[in-house]
């Protein structure tokens, strides 16, 4: 079977020692036990010029089909590279490798990737609430994969909104009050597993930012950014009619610092890492670019009704 893969990676996991992702998506693997993943991990990584001792870490359940499993590969160098197996009903259909130097790659050749792949399901406008392989919990679980922001200093936090936009932003906390808020009750779907259930989120509407700065016609996707360096990627279809808001307040009360004070994104239809905490930047772009977690094989989209969690191409 030929391997195919494609090059990625993200600002912030290069602080984490990861200078590349080698994102490979395969089929035809079924295995049972942790060492037939041992063995695909071996034929894998031979095939892209890589040796070394194939250590287990850990695995976790991503809702209940899926589980994600981590290994090292030992490097002669004692470097190691990591391995993401994304597996689905007992079949790994995605590799994952976060390499620490690019020096590594060699001459490996990579394919383009095109999201526009995996997005051929319709868009439809609101949210059903059918979430498939989500359980319920009381509340949510507080999630920093780089960490909490330092105390912000309010007087200089600014939400910056540019890109193809004919009106670029930069507005402080008082501006997203006086642009006009609503209170959207919604569920929180994580897509680890966890969703819970009447969350009361209040900020201005995604659309009225939409209405505000009047992006351009080339518009495809946009680009959040955070103030930990966290970032994430929204097609632009799919916020424009949606309930997606900036929030400033959780159950009525000014966001709490781990949930994202001062301003956070809230996109009730879609899994919660694409609702950003912290977040400083809204771009309107046109060309798809990974952010953190789509680095590492998390979906574009991220629709909880289709169980978009992982890519699928
Ligand atoms: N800046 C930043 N935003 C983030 C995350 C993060 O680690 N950093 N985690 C995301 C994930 S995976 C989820 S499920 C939600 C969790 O929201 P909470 O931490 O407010 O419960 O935040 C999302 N936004
Ligand atoms: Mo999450």
């Amino acid at each position: 079977m030929v391997l195919e893969c494609y090059l990625t990676g993200h600002e912030a996991l290069k602080r984490k020692g990861v200078e590349a992702v080698i994102d490979c998506p395969v089929s035809g693997y079924s295995f049972k036990t942790t060492g037939d993943l041992r063995w695909i991990i071996r034929e894998t990584i031979r095939k892209l010029g890589f040796q070394g001792k194939i250590i287990f870490v850990s695995n976790e359940n991503i809702g209940t089909t899926h589980i994600l499993y981590n290994f090292h590969i030992l490097l002669d160098s004692e470097e190691y590279i990591g391995i993401r197996l994304i597996t689905r009903e007992n079949n790994v259909y995605r590799i994952l490798l976060t390499i620490p130097s690019k020096k590594y790659l060699g001459n490996i050749e990579f394919k383009k990737y095109y999201p526009d792949k995996e997005l051929v399901k319709p868009t439809y406008i609101h949210y059903t609430g059918y979430s498939p392989g989500q359980y319920y919990i009381p509340n949510m679980i507080v999630y920093a994969i780089l960490g909490f922001p330092k105390e912000i200093d309010i007087s200089k936090w600014r939400l910056v909104i540019k890109g193809f936009v004919k009106n670029p932003l930069s507005l402080k906390l008082s501006d997203l009050y006086s642009i006009g808020i609503k209170t959207v009750k919604t569920s929180f779907h994580c897509v680890t597993g966890w969703s819970t259930g009447d969350v009361e989120f209040t900020g201005p509407m995604f659309k009225r930012i939409i209405e505000l700065v009047k992006p351009l016609n080339n518009v495809k996707w946009i680009y959040i950014g955070s103030l930990d360096g966290y970032s994430t990627i929204i097609p632009y279809e799919e916020i424009i009619n949606s309930e997606a808001l900036i929030a400033l307040e959780m159950n009525r009360r000014p966001l709490e610092p781990e949930h994202g004070y001062p301003a956070r994104l809230v996109i009730p239809h879609l899994y919660g890492w694409k609702s950003v905490k912290w977040i400083n930047l809204i771009e309107f772009i046109n060309e798809y670019r990974d952010g953190y977690w789509e680095a590492l094989g998390y979906h574009p989209r991220g629709r909880v009704d289709l169980e978009e969690r992982f890519k699928k191409v």
